[in-house]
């Protein structure tokens, strides 16, 4: 395992294993919660706080293998979020998501959660795929809270910008009963109506076809309230100026060969980013950071 240096510094509870795939997994199973990250994407792909059950969704078909995202979980998005804005052929969401980081500190914290950090540096694999020098360090804590924290440093010796997104999935018991407030009044692009914008109604988002929104200009937080699950689930943010909401519905849900047939109603993702209007320009030397912080209320 090439965090191998880790055997003996890990703290209870905490352990680096194989995981689906043969993929380096760090396993984490504290009082207050477990959860299970991948070194592949520094993928959140599980986790479930003490007593509750998983908040976050996984896909039973997901792949899990070097080259291919993770259905599921948290993934995370950069440089672009999407397709590239000119070449259809490169990666969905960027290329950080699709390759293997460095675990960097794992730590417990006063209140039993765990806290770990990784790291992943522009090398040529990335700049043959986006020709900016970067280092992006993703820090999270998991206890009866989750905390992720995604802070991109340009190394490099010019200004960039770039788009990024948490794309958290979420476990609900049913799609078209959840209702997601938060966004009132909040002007979004409609991906599934050719990219209009239009303007959130005073009504609580609710689920009855394809959806496919980004909120522009916000840094509200938002409740997904899941009655048949009986839970509300909180997503607060910073560092972030737009919140993605996706639920593929029947049929995109069938074209994706790694998302089950009948699994669109069982999650909705909430995603925490900044893209479109809301992308972010780094000068040389600086560093920006996005944080999603999600609960059960
Ligand atoms: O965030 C929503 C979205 O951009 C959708 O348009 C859809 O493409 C979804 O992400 C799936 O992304 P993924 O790369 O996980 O298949």
């Amino acid at each position: 395992m090439d965090a191998g240096h880790f055997a003996d510094a890990l703290p209870p509870g905490v352990r680096l294993e194989r995981g689906e795939g043969g993929l380096e997994r760090l396993a984490i199973d504290c009082p207050a919660a477990s959860a299970r990250m991948f070194l592949h994407g520094a993928h959140l792909a599980h986790w479930q706080p003490a007593g509750q059950r998983p908040v976050l969704w996984m896909s039973r078909r997901s792949m899990f293998g070097a080259g291919q995202p993770i259905r599921g979980g948290a993934p995370i998005c950069f440089p672009w979020f999407g397709p590239h804005p000119a070449d259809p052929k490169l990666p969905l969401h960027g290329i950080i998501r699709l390759r293997t980081w460095r675990l960097d500190t794992v730590n417990e914290g006063s209140d039993g959660s765990v806290r770990a950090e990784l790291c992943l540096r522009s090398d040529e694999r990335t700049r043959s795929l986006w020709a900016h020098d970067f280092e992006a360090r993703f820090a999270v804590e998991v206890g009866a809270g989750l905390t992720m924290s995604l802070t991109v440093h340009n190394t490099g010796g010019a200004a960039f910008d770039f788009e990024e997104a948490l794309h958290t999935y979420l476990a609900v018991g049913d799609v078209r009963q959840v209702r997601i407030g938060g966004l009132a009044g909040v002007t979004f692009i409609d991906k599934t109506d050719h990219f209009r914008r239009k303007t959130q109604g005073p009504e609580p988002i609710a689920i009855a076809a394809e959806t496919d929104r980004l909120y522009l200009d916000t840094d509200a937080a938002v409740v997904l309230d899941d009655p048949s699950l009986g839970r509300r689930i909180h997503v607060a943010k910073s560092g972030s100026r737009c919140t993605a909401v996706w639920n593929p519905w029947i049929a995109k849900a069938k074209a994706m060969p790694d998302f089950g047939d009948d699994e669109w109603s069982g999650m909705i993702c909430i995603e925490t980013a900044n893209a479109a209007d809301n992308r972010v320009t780094l000068a040389p030397g600086a560093a920006h950071t996005m944080q999603a912080t999600i609960a059960l209320i």
